[in-house]
């Protein structure tokens, strides 16, 4: 239960993110409005997404009280990726911004730069680009946030991976199958996975599938998946906050309760991990109405919610009164710095999640134990006699790079770690797998470094979450099915 204090806290920080990240959608100048907003002070070019933001700072506020509270080793993917404003202003207020890039300091001068910067000549992307701290999965092209925070938390069993799920995301079919990871978490040897479903209920242009289907369905939809979710909704701030901080708790107590019960006592089977359900509106705390159409609240809000804001002097006054609202003289001081107040939700150092080293895998990438490949040759006395299958012996090299690297190495594959002849790994490794064993089945385990479902996106995000929080592995696949995965792949590189 947030008290008072916490409760004024966290509000504050959210204003002041929200804040942030219209400044950095219309601002070039005049960061903290001690001067009347002039257009001359508006970006020529418009560009971002306001729609998502107020969620993604929402979640991220919660989740930051809840590591201050539990002490928890937790990154954030955020997979509605084209809120880039909002991953950077918590990652302003957080410090570790200005700490990377001193230039945009934790000030005034700062702040103007960090307006300027956004998606604007010689700046930063308007997406949660790789140099966005505490980011490893960038949400462009949408579908692989869940994939990447399962893969994250494998073999990482002191993190938990809080992801954010779009709802329009979640109409992929790479992010429909990633439901199906529960029946691959260990919790023994990985970690936890909070998605938080965020039902904002809208796409670019029109409503979201999951957000139109009755409650009673999608819960049942979720709880098929193996999850149980938590249901978060409303638009009433100060209720809002009591109920996501309730949520956040519950589920930091379920997936703690079931590594404990997995861990201590051992308890195997099907197990139900918590999830959020987060109902608000899209654009949350915008303008409510544009041009006497409803804004906050549709799709409408998804992008720049106020345009041509430079030749139209009621959007430039509407512009100054959606920001003013956040009270920004109340939540940074005058010399721009966030005020005590804003600075009281955060962790410190390494569990800030801006700057948590799982988030950038090449702090924690430590060299894989490779055998001596020449012990793996096969003689060729005489040209045309000698007949090998060369994936044969490639498996009995992983099998031995397996059994030296346990927490490090993962093989992924759909369904096909057996016909590319790589049988030999099931001498060192089972596959993973916590859904039903029967005796028929072989290689089958609730531990186990190689991992096959029937989606090459999955086996990819997967692997893409583990090797970008500093791991190795490999994905092995058909040539005619590895181009599902082609667009995937480039973003990834
Ligand atoms: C695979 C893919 N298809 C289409 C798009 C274009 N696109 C960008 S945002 C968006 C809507 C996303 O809706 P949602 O995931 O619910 O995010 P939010 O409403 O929170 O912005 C679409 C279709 C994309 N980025 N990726």
């Amino acid at each position: 239960m947030l008290t008072d204090e916490e409760l004024r806290r966290v509000d504050a920080w959210w204003r002041a993110a929200n804040y942030l990240s219209v400044g950095q959608i219309y601002l070039r100048a005049n960061p903290l409005l001690r001067e009347p907003l002039r257009r001359e002070d508006i970006k020529p070019r418009l560009m971002g997404h306001w729609g998502t933001s107020p969620g993604l700072n929402f979640c991220y506020v919660h989740l930051n009280r809840a590591i201050r509270a539990h002490d928890l080793d937790m990154i954030y993917v955020m997979g509605p990726g084209h809120g880039g404003p909002a991953a950077v202003a918590n990652a302003w207020l957080e410090g570790t911004y200005s700490e990377i890039y001193p230039h945009v300091s934790q000030d005034a001068v700062g702040m103007a730069r960090l307006f300027r910067q956004f998606s604007y000549p010689g700046g930063i992307p308007s997406h949660v680009a790789p140099e966005t701290p505490g980011s490893i999965h960038e949400g462009g092209e949408l579908g692989y946030s869940l994939a990447h925070a399962y893969g994250a938390a494998f073999d990482n069993p002191g993190l938990i991976v809080a992801c954010i799920v779009g709802d329009g995301e979640a109409e992929t079919g790479p992010l429909a199958t990633s439901w199906h990871s529960t029946k691959f978490l260990d919790p023994v040897n990985d970690g936890g996975v909070l998605p938080i479903l965020h039902l904002n209920g809208y796409k670019i242009a029109n409503p979201t599938v999951l957000a139109r289907i009755p409650e009673n369905k999608l819960v049942a939809l979720l709880e098929g998946y193996g999850h149980r979710p938590i249901l978060v909704s409303g638009d009433d701030p100060a209720m809002m906050h009591r109920a996501m901080a309730a949520a956040v708790d519950e589920a930091i107590g379920q997936i703690t309760a079931i590594q404990h019960q997995a861990r201590e006592a051992g308890a195997t089977g099907r197990l139900r991990w918590p999830m959020i359900v987060l109902r608000t509106p899209k654009g949350w705390t915008g303008p409510k109405e544009v041009d006497g159409l409803p804004v906050e609240g549709t799709w409408r809000a998804h992008q720049v919610p106020l345009t041509g804001v430079r030749e139209n002097p009621a959007h430039l006054a509407q512009l100054e009164t959606w920001l003013q609202s956040y009270r920004p003289e109340e939540l940074f001081d005058a010399e721009g710095r966030p005020v005590a107040d804003v600075l009281a939700p955060p962790p410190t150092g390494d569990r800030r999640m801006s700057a948590n080293p799982h988030a950038n895998g090449g702090l924690l990438l430590r060299d894989l134990e490779l055998p001596d490949f020449r012990g793996y040759a096969i003689a060729v006395d005489k040209p045309g006699t000698t007949f090998t299958e060369p994936t044969r012996t490639l498996g009995e090299f992983l099998r031995d790079v397996i059994s030296a690297n346990p927490e490090t190495f993962r093989v992924t594959g759909p369904d096909e770690t057996a016909s590319n002849r790589l049988s030999a790994v099931f001498e060192a490794t089972d596959r993973v797998w916590q859904a039903d064993i029967r005796d028929t089945d072989e290689h089958l385990g609730p531990h186990g470094q190689v991992m096959e479902v029937l989606s090459e996106h999955l086996c990819e995000g997967w692997l893409e979450g583990y090797l970008l929080t500093g791991r190795h592995g490999l994905f092995n696949s058909y040539e005619a099915f590895i181009h599902f995965v082609d667009s995937m792949f480039n973003q990834h590189a």
